[in-house]
């Protein structure tokens, strides 16, 4: 009998490991777990999503003619652990053989490496290998996302001419930073409503993790292959043609603007990345969406999500630990309270505890830069964003807050750190119009706290800047000042760092 464990983020029938069994010579084994459900504490939105999911997984390979021992959370004998569980099933089955595809975070790679006598598939769920991306970087002197793209674009002749980007231009940044205009409302995103074994997962969620972040009244994501495909079919209709023009905007009162909210189905295998490419592309033929708006989806997918995979994967298990700026501030409590007055920030904070679910800009240029302005330790930022998004694992989104977010691999993943002052977030959208503090205000009790602790950062961080050309122009003008207007700076910036806990 051939043991075939599947993972709960491995939930697709193109499955490595699974492609050509005998499945009348193989069981299929899946577990809810406590070690996974606990090694960070997930929103109990993710722990709904992905047992809700694995569940029916496990049903529609039934209906295809598996064999499944699937092991419940809520059962008698539940083992706790992930190889506790595979080990027991090869007793129980009398497995001659065990087969997996890679897990993808190296904590569970060691745990499936220690099985013996384990075969591991690559993951081939993805558009690029490991080995190809090292013959790619070997001898680089850097690792640029601009320069991975290209790579995938004339590797793959997505949006190509021959060797020409398609409308001449590699990618239509410029084009897509518009704040939304008023009088314009975005579709709603699609919920699915909680069927008979959602509803059984959502009431075992609440019983056994009432303690974890999150709430879950608004659980509405797609659990089964056929909800992810409508959900991408909705995005493909009725926000894709604006996705470029809006893809940076923040908007009050706005939770999902004109993103896809693909990321939790897609990370755990509901989707394929190539199916969302394609359609995006078929939508661009078929004149339903401009270039601007499917090159920039394209570019989160073929690259963005490819390209910081391939990082954390390539940097090993120590990545996470990065701290190259030597931040040191524990997490401040307002990320687990949402009480920091900050418009933006409370309402990012919201709609993460409602919706386990924020856009990028959110993450990147609210969430993340407040944490990297105030100087927090980079781990705990990390455990904090793998902790409250239902698309959170290791592999994605530790790149994008050590490496993208916080700058602690000290440039490896982005050539400067995504460090702003108010003046960002009052160009991107309309929070400053709603929040207590003065965007305008530089210093003070009542003004912007990201304008208050921006150059402060800066100041903090001169050596680290010193050495990195895309900062000089900003220590240029840091350096101007003269000295009692830096000081007051940083006793301002000491001030406001004081009252945040
Ligand atoms: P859209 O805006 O609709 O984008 C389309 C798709 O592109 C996404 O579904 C996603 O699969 C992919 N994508 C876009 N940007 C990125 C990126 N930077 N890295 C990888 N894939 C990308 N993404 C996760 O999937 N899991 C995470 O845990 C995660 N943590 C993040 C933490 C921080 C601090 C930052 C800055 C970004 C993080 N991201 C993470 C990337 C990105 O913010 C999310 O993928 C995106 O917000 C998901 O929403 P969406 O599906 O509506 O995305
Ligand atoms: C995220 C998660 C959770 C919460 N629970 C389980 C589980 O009980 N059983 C399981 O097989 N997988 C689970 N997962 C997904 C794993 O954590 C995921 O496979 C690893 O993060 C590797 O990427």
């Amino acid at each position: 009998m051939l043991l075939l464990p599947v993972l709960g983020d491995q939930l697709g029938t193109g499955l490595a490991s699974l492609e050509g069994a005998d499945r009348s010579r193989a069981v299929i084994l899946m577990a809810e777990v406590m070690e996974e459900a606990r090694y960070v504490p997930h929103h109990r939105q993710k722990l709904a999503l992905v047992f809700s999911a694995m569940r029916h997984f496990a049903e529609a390979l039934r209906a295809d003619g598996w064999r499944v021992d699937y092991r419940r959370l809520d059962a008698e004998g539940s083992l706790g652990s992930l190889d506790a569980e595979i080990r027991a099933a090869a007793s129980r089955h009398g497995a001659t053989a065990i087969r997996m595809t890679e897990a993808g975070e190296h904590r569970v790679r060691a745990l499936q490496r220690a099985i013996p006598g384990a075969e591991i598939l690559e993951d081939d769920r993805f558009l690029v290998s490991l080995p190809a991306f090292a013959a790619w970087r070997a001898g680089r002197r850097r690792l640029r996302l601009e320069e991975f793209y290209r790579w995938q674009r004339r590797t793959t002749g997505i949006l190509m001419e021959g060797d020409t980007p398609v409308g001449g231009q590699w990618n239509y940044d410029a084009e897509n930073r518009k704040p939304l205009p008023r009088g314009l409302v975005p579709p709603p995103a699609p919920r699915f409503a909680p069927d008979a074994v959602t509803a059984q997962v959502l009431a075992m969620v609440e019983a056994r993790f009432p303690a974890n972040f999150g709430t879950l009244h608004r659980f509405h994501w797609p659990v089964t292959r056929a909800q992810a495909l409508d959900a991408l079919a909705d995005f493909v209709i009725h926000r894709l043609p604006r996705f470029g023009d809006h893809q940076d905007a923040l908007a009050h009162g706005e939770e999902t603007l004109f993103h896809s909210l693909l990321s939790p189905a897609l990370n755990l295998g509901l989707l394929a990345p190539r199916e969302l490419v394609d359609s995006a592309l078929a939508a661009h033929a078929a004149g339903h969406a401009p270039l601007n708006a499917v090159e920039g989806f394209v570019r989160q997918i073929l690259g963005w999500r490819e390209y910081v995979r391939l990082i954390y994967l390539a940097e090993g298990p120590d990545y996470v630990r990065r701290n190259a700026l030597a931040a040191t501030r524990p997490l401040p409590a307002i990320y687990w309270q949402g009480n920091s007055g900050m418009a933006c920030f409370d309402a990012a904070f919201a709609q993460t505890r409602d919706l386990a679910y924020a856009h990028h800009i959110q993450r990147l240029m609210v969430l993340g830069n407040f944490a990297l302005l105030a100087g927090v330790d980079p781990f705990q930022v990390h455990e904090w964003f793998l902790t409250v998004y239902a698309d959170a694992y290791e592999w994605v989104e530790a790149p994008n807050v050590i490496g993208m977010s916080q700058w602690a691999d000290g440039g490896l993943l982005g050539s400067k750190p995504y460090a702003a002052s108010g003046a960002y977030i009052r160009r991107m959208g309309n929070h400053c119009r709603h929040c207590r503090f003065d965007v305008t205000a530089k210093a003070g009790a009542g003004a912007c706290p990201f304008n208050r602790l921006y150059w402060d950062f800066i100041a903090r961080n001169e050596p680290h800047f010193a050495r990195n050309q895309r900062m000089w122009r900003t220590l240029d003008t840091w350096r101007r000042f003269p000295p009692e207007r830096q000081q007051a700076i940083r006793a301002d910036a000491a001030a406001v760092l004081d009252t945040i806990s």
